[in-house]
């Protein structure tokens, strides 16, 4: 890109957008490629918006009414030739605010853009923003007009290996806005965010406790806040603090836990001077004790499956309440309480859903294969992208494990990486589990031992031990689960977070027949005996709800680029696998 050296996105706005004012900047916008990511050729910055006005005028680029993608939506699947393209496209709206009032604060936010976004607003670089799946604001208020604003935006989706994730993943690099983009407008002083949950110490007294922090923003703060929960008839003063965020608490009768098989939500409201916002949140507590996980401080089995926020249907993000309806709907079918958020953070209205249903959530950051642990750059963009998540959902009771890490091999530099990265989630957010999926001690496809170690020094920093596994697919066969069991010398609760195998919907063979169905069923029957036996084992989110986009799966006429791990087809049938694991999460 052409410009360095610029200012970071803003961590405002970046939760509950739903609830403000806002004039919708989705549908269609304008866009031009920009394939060497140069900005603009011959003098002139795409951003300027500039047209010729006369016939000696050179420009050579242009935005042609003609030339259009859909936001929210990545640019691959919206035009043949931009299946594979990794670059940048610079989007272009223009709008009119005729009702555009002074008095008023003004920010650009955006749902997510991949991978970074350099964001500009009447000829003017606002910034830029890193990380393809977190929420980013910028403020306006000083370059709106009534009328023909242009908010013009360069998305590039070139892969780095400085990135996060870095240069190989498995799964399909949806480039573009890929979600929601608003105008969010504000009183002067205004409430930037809100943090609330239930105190553990209060779980079983009467009288409870919620914790809360509010954050103001504005040059004149009012001196009190209100937060009201009308159905407890609480309406309680907050004294803001002048500077700095502001901690209260609230103590409530009769409240009712939020739970999967109750899923409470209260009306919540906040008034800080003339700003006013509303949300609906959950109460409940999770925490480990010895090998178990305690919600409400109760043992629960999570029946989990993992999923990428993608419409198979569509082939595209996640980026409707509709999408997250079919992929939370079929999570549902199976019997499950708990989906593993794979390998990014998925769209916010999908954890409001989850919320609303009663749907637990493992949530993380493409902290992946190939990531540079020793380059402090990184290390950076993992805790800002961290806090934009943490931010969007620290008020969500599904939400309930952040994790750090996937399948990272344990060397000096990881550790102390993931390290730094467990102490950075836990000081923002003490009330949640922290984990990462680990791998067995070394690369044992095929290896003789029968008894798997985790002595991984990654653990001591968690809450959960959660193990990716896939014997029976990757290196020998199912009936080699038979053999084996697992030890971890430490006293923790245990998720496996992974394991599974491809099957071609509609493939029949004898369950011999790789990526047949009865292949992929035998597995799970084989990988689901041994699992259970395992000591602690209190949940599983084997890989994967539905088949999904991968460009490292080609095998022609079976995978034709799509990883076929899922237990659902890319055109929802289910698989024989599917009604495996539905049978053993109805009996547990
Ligand atoms: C893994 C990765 C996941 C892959 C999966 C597979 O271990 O965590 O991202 O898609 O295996 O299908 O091989």
């Amino acid at each position: 890109m052409i410009w360095t050296l610029v200012p970071q996105a803003q961590n405002t706005f970046i939760s509950n957008t739903e609830n403000r004012t806002f004039t919708n900047l989705n549908g269609k916008w304008n866009y031009v490629l920009d394939p060497y990511m140069t900005g603009g050729m011959g003098g002139r910055a795409i951003m300027d918006n500039y047209e010729p006005t006369d016939k000696t005028g050179r420009v050579e680029y242009g935005f042609t009414p003609d030339r259009t993608l859909y936001v929210p939506g990545g640019w691959n699947t919206q035009k043949p030739e931009l299946a594979y393209f990794e670059a940048a496209i610079w989007y272009r709206k223009t709008f009119d605010k005729p009702d555009f009032d002074a008095s008023k604060r003004y920010f650009v936010y955006i749902g997510a853009a991949n991978q970074t976004a350099t964001v500009t607003f009447n000829g003017k670089e606002l910034g830029k923003h890193e990380g393809g799946y977190t929420p980013f604001s910028f403020e306006v208020t000083d370059l709106i007009k009534k009328q023909d604003n242009f908010l013009i935006i360069g998305v590039n989706n070139q892969r780095d290996a400085s990135d996060i994730p870095a240069k190989v993943h498995d799964w399909y690099n949806h480039g573009g806005i890929t979600r929601d983009v608003r105008l969010i407008e504000v009183p002067k002083n205004f409430i930037n965010n809100y943090f609330l949950s239930l105190d553990r110490e209060s779980l079983n007294k009467k009288t409870k406790t919620i914790k809360g922090k509010l954050e103001l923003a504005g040059n004149s703060l009012p001196e009190n806040a209100q937060i009201l929960i009308p159905e407890l008839q609480i309406e309680q003063n907050i004294a803001v603090k002048p500077k700095g965020a502001t901690a209260f608490e609230v103590t409530v009768k009769n409240l009712k836990l939020w739970s999967p098989d109750s899923p409470k939500l209260y009306d919540i409201i906040i008034k800080a001077g003339d700003d006013e916002i509303r949300d609906q949140i959950g109460f409940r507590t999770v925490e480990t004790k010895g090998k178990e996980i305690l919600l409400n401080g109760e043992p629960i089995f999570l029946k989990g499956i993992c999923l990428h926020d993608e419409n198979p249907l569509r082939k595209d993000r996640g980026n409707s309440i509709e999408d997250a309806q079919l992929l939370l709907g079929w999570a549902q079918e199976l019997g499950c309480n708990f989906i593993r958020l794979a390998h990014y953070p998925h769209q916010e209205k999908l954890v409001r859903l989850a919320d609303k249903l009663g749907i637990l959530l493992w949530e993380e950051l493409p902290l992946y294969w190939g990531i540079q642990w020793e380059n402090p750059e990184v290390l950076k963009k993992a805790k800002e992208q961290y806090t934009e998540l943490i931010y969007r959902d620290y008020n969500r009771a599904s939400s309930i494990v952040w994790s750090i890490a996937n399948e990272t091999a344990p060397i000096p530099s990881r550790n102390e990486f993931l390290s730094e990265m467990a102490d950075h989630v836990r000081s923002l957010d003490p009330t949640r589990l922290i984990s990462a999926a680990i791998k067995k001690d070394q690369e044992l496809d095929g290896h003789p031992d029968s008894v798997y170690t985790y002595n991984d020094p990654l653990i001591e920093k968690l809450d959960i031990l959660s193990i990716n596994e896939y014997l029976g697919w990757y290196g020998g066969l199912p009936d080699q689960c038979r053999t084996k069991s697992f030890t971890s010398g430490f006293e923790k609760p245990i998720i496996i977070s992974e394991f599974g195998g491809g099957a071609l919907q509609g493939f029949h063979g004898d369950k011999l027949t790789r990526w047949s169905e009865e292949f992929q069923a035998y597995l799970y029957e084989e990988s689901i005996a041994m699992f259970d036996k395992i000591d602690g084992m209190v949940g599983m989110t084997p890989w994967i709800l539905v088949d999904f986009m991968s460009p490292l799966r080609q095998l022609p006429g079976v995978q034709d680029g799509w990883n076929r791990k899922g237990l659902i087809s890319e055109k929802g049938v289910k698989k024989k696998a599917f009604y495996v694991l539905k049978d053993y999460y109805s009996k547990k």
